[in-house]
């Protein structure tokens, strides 16, 4: 029975109706991981070698020069680009494709922002405060002319301790897998479903914890969820806020995918 164990591939209904093994756990975390590495925008030995690459007095002059509306497209297009590495991702996910289409799309909508700041953490330097932004790092002051302070330095301040726990791309991967699958969205159909492939990644992060010995992050991963939360709807919020003001630069220069995510 060996063999037809061993070799068979990722299959994540068998976990509807059998109890997980050991083996398909560590299936599934290898298949979230590949998922996860296949859908970063940057390798993190990349990240390693351009850390201290910062943007000159000069360049970031010419980002506060920019007008709020004009640094808002630059900003609305790049989190949009990187919501789209993140759908990847999910539809990578072993078991999230077999979602009704409605749930997927339920999951992505309130989920894709909260991955993107997770991932966020990656591309942060804890020792200057800087993010890898537009191929350099760049500190909160770049962003002045977004007129949103309050939101850049939450975002930072969750980047730097998000970063300060020092996860491994593996519980990473998880982890992001796990905010995605998360059974108390708004507006899905089949909880449940949701709920059981869930269960499994859950299991998957506790078991990676385990064997890395890091048992305590699992609480520590799980504290952020609510702060993330709190981000989005702060992002939310800017948004309504940015669209009284230029409610036309949103209508015809944002990207679709940005307003039917956030709009
Ligand atoms: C990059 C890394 C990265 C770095 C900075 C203007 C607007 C739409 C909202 C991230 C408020 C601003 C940005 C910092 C906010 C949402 C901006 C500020 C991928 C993109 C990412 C994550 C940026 C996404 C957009 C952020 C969060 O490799």
């Amino acid at each position: 029975f060996g063999s037809e164990m061993g070799f068979r591939p990722f299959d994540p209904e068998r976990s509807f109706f059998s109890y997980p093994t050991s083996l398909h756990i560590e299936e599934l975390s290898a298949s979230i991981v590949r998922s996860h590495r296949e859908t970063t925008q940057y390798r993190a030995e990349e990240l390693q070698a351009l850390r201290w690459k910062v943007f000159s007095r000069e360049e970031i002059h010419a980002y506060q020069s920019k007008s709020v509306d004009e640094m808002w497209q630059h900003c609305a297009v790049r989190l949009t680009d990187a919501v789209q590495y993140v759908v990847e991702f999910a539809k990578r996910i072993p078991g999230f494709r077999q979602l009704c289409q409605n749930d997927q799309i339920a999951l992505l909508k309130s989920g894709s922002m909260e991955v993107v700041l997770v991932r966020m953490s990656r591309m942060f330097n804890t020792e200057n405060n800087t993010v890898f932004f537009d191929c350099k790092f760049a500190g909160t002051e770049l962003f002045k002319s977004l007129a949103c302070g309050d939101l850049i330095a939450a975002l930072f301040d969750f980047a730097h301790n998000l970063c300060a726990l020092r996860l491994t791309e593996q519980q990473m991967a998880v982890f992001t897998a796990l905010v995605l699958l998360n059974a108390d969205r708004p507006c899905l159909e089949d909880r449940e479903r949701v709920q059981r492939v869930r269960r499994d990644v859950e299991l998957a992060l506790s078991h990676i914890l385990h064997k890395d010995n890091q048992e305590s992050l699992l609480h520590k991963l799980y504290q952020r969820v609510p702060v993330l939360k709190s981000l989005c709807a702060l992002h939310i919020e800017k948004l309504r806020w940015f669209r009284q003001l230029y409610p036309l630069t949103v209508h015809s220069l944002f990207p679709p995918l940005y307003k039917e995510l956030f709009g």
